[in-house]
């Protein structure tokens, strides 16, 4: 997926961009790291946790509506498209869809060579007679895809709300990139959250068990071990913010007390009660689901929601 990006460390033992983005996103007014750098081995392990918690609706919710109307988007796609997945396709979710299409191949992108590989090793087994082409590429950019795909028309899979991580604007260029990286003639089938009752949402990101807790404060583990940092880890709290004007849900990491601390030989200070923000899930309602995908460049065609509307799935066509 798109933030998966637990990538072997350079022998320095550490990766010189997350030292950079943390250095910075420290010194700012309001303290922030980008939430990629939640997915190092341990992040990415207790996000698979999440996925399967009771509060945390969204897996759980595509799965279901992928389950029920992948025939559905067939039906409208026909037959004999290279079904192109932007991220590794590691879920139950991509089964589900290759089953019901039919399709003339299968390219999943991601960045990360090692969950690429184990993820089409176990598709590939799944689906014999399916070819499986993987390309290991950054989607944020434009990605050539593999010249054997020839003609055939592409259906774009970008399931589980990964976009709502995504400001708007950077939503939009990821829309425009995976327009121009599909081609002509490209359909599009991308879940997104929906905008629900605040406490519901709020459960789904601070759950009962304490596993979005352990995910989000994995993140200052990671920079004292990675970073050579002293963060007193145990000084911090998870904190999850509903902000209604951007229609998003935000975590934070909450100093308990006053402190101070050092990253690499740097010294920072935070107030209690200060916070880094580590993360943006953005929630979209029917009509801003449609605005934003046709900023990207695509026109909604048919959208499916569970019967509590918690969740969409969208098609669109470029
Ligand atoms: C990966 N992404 C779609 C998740 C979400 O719901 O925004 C990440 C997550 N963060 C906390 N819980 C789940």
């Amino acid at each position: 997926m798109l933030l998966e990006t637990d990538r072997s460390l350079p022998p320095s033992g550490f990766d010189p961009a997350f030292r950079a983005d943390v250095l910075a996103g420290l010194s700012a007014a309001q303290k922030a790291v980008p939430a990629r750098w939640l997915y190092d081995r341990r992040g990415s392990e207790l996000f698979e946790e999440i996925t399967r918690l009771p509060e945390y609706y969204p897996t759980r919710t595509e799965t279901a509506l992928l389950g029920e109307h992948a025939g559905a988007v067939a039906g409208i796609a026909g037959q004999g498209r290279a079904v192109v997945e932007f991220g590794s396709g590691s879920s139950a979710k991509t089964p589900l869809l290759l089953a019901a299409m039919d399709p003339a191949c299968y390219v999943p992108i991601d960045i990360s060579g090692e969950y690429l590989l184990h993820s089409a090793r176990a598709l590939a087994s799944r689906f014999p007679a399916l070819p499986v082409w993987p390309v290991e590429a950054d989607f944020t950019r434009p990605v050539a895809l593999p010249a054997r795909i020839g003609e055939a028309p592409r259906l774009g899979f970008f399931p589980g709300s990964t976009i709502g991580n995504l400001s708007a604007r950077s939503a939009v260029d990821l829309l425009r990139t995976i327009a121009a990286t599909l081609g002509h003639g490209a359909l599009l089938l991308i879940g997104m959250d929906r905008v629900k009752d605040r406490e519901e949402l709020l459960r789904a990101y601070d759950d009962a068990q304490g596993v979005t807790a352990a995910f989000n404060l994995n993140l200052l583990t990671r920079i004292n071990r990675e970073l050579g940092a002293d963060i007193d880890v145990a000084a911090f709290r998870h904190r999850v913010v509903w902000n209604d004007p951007e229609a998003r849900i935000e975590m934070h990491l909450e100093a308990r007390r006053d402190m101070r601390f050092t990253i690499g030989g740097r010294s920072f200070a935070m107030r209690a009660g200060e916070t880094i923000h580590t993360e943006n899930s953005h929630k979209y309602s029917a009509r801003s689901a449609r605005l934003l995908l046709a900023t990207g460049g695509w026109s909604m065609l048919r959208e499916w929601t569970d019967p509590a509307g918690r969740f969409a799935l969208l098609l669109a066509e470029a």
